[in-house]
């Protein structure tokens, strides 16, 4: 039985992952303005990663006779203008959704759905993933600081990112 405060926290996640899609395509068209391809292309790889989520959430929704119901999704604000400020927002985003998943575990936990304690797990997982993978390219980034070479090779190297669909749940 797929309880009524269920589908409102899967229904909110749902719309967490596609504003998650949302503010990592602004901040690919920041660096297709910059032409920094290989960023450009680390950020469309998040973009079709976050609309997995999404998808997987809208699909579990529906598995379990539950009626998804998507929400307006917030215009995304880009927080500094240079690839350092913008990683960090990328981690403190990425944090911000874990507290998500958490929180959206703990509804799962009080209304004792083991189903969905168990789709869950995957999410949790992603996380830990996301949030290394983050904090490893905003450290690279903090070392690179001010030289232009060095960013141009790593623009180089995340130009090789590519998307690989995941098996949810
Ligand atoms: Fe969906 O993991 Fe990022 O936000």
């Amino acid at each position: 039985m797929f309880s009524e405060k269920m589908q409102q926290a899967f229904n909110a996640q749902i719309n967490a992952e596609f504003y998650s899609e949302y503010l990592y395509l602004a901040m690919k068209a920041f660096f297709d303005e910059k032409h920094l391809a290989g960023f450009a292309n680390w950020f469309n790889v998040q973009v079709q990663e976050e609309h997995a989520h999404g998808m997987g959430m809208y699909n579990y929704v529906h598995e379990r006779g539950g009626k998804v119901e998507l929400a307006a999704i917030e215009k995304p604000v880009l927080e500094g203008d240079c690839p350092v400020s913008l990683f960090e927002q990328v981690l403190k985003h990425e944090q911000l959704v874990t507290s998500k998943i958490n929180a959206l575990v703990d509804v799962a936990e009080a209304e004792h759905d083991r189903a969905a304690l168990s789709f869950l797990d995957w999410y949790i997982k992603e996380q830990v993933e996301e949030e290394a993978n983050v904090r490893q390219l905003l450290a690279t980034l903090r070392l690179i600081g001010e030289d232009k070479k060095a960013l141009l090779m790593l623009d180089r190297e995340l130009a090789a990112r590519t998307f690989v669909a995941p098996v949810i749940g």
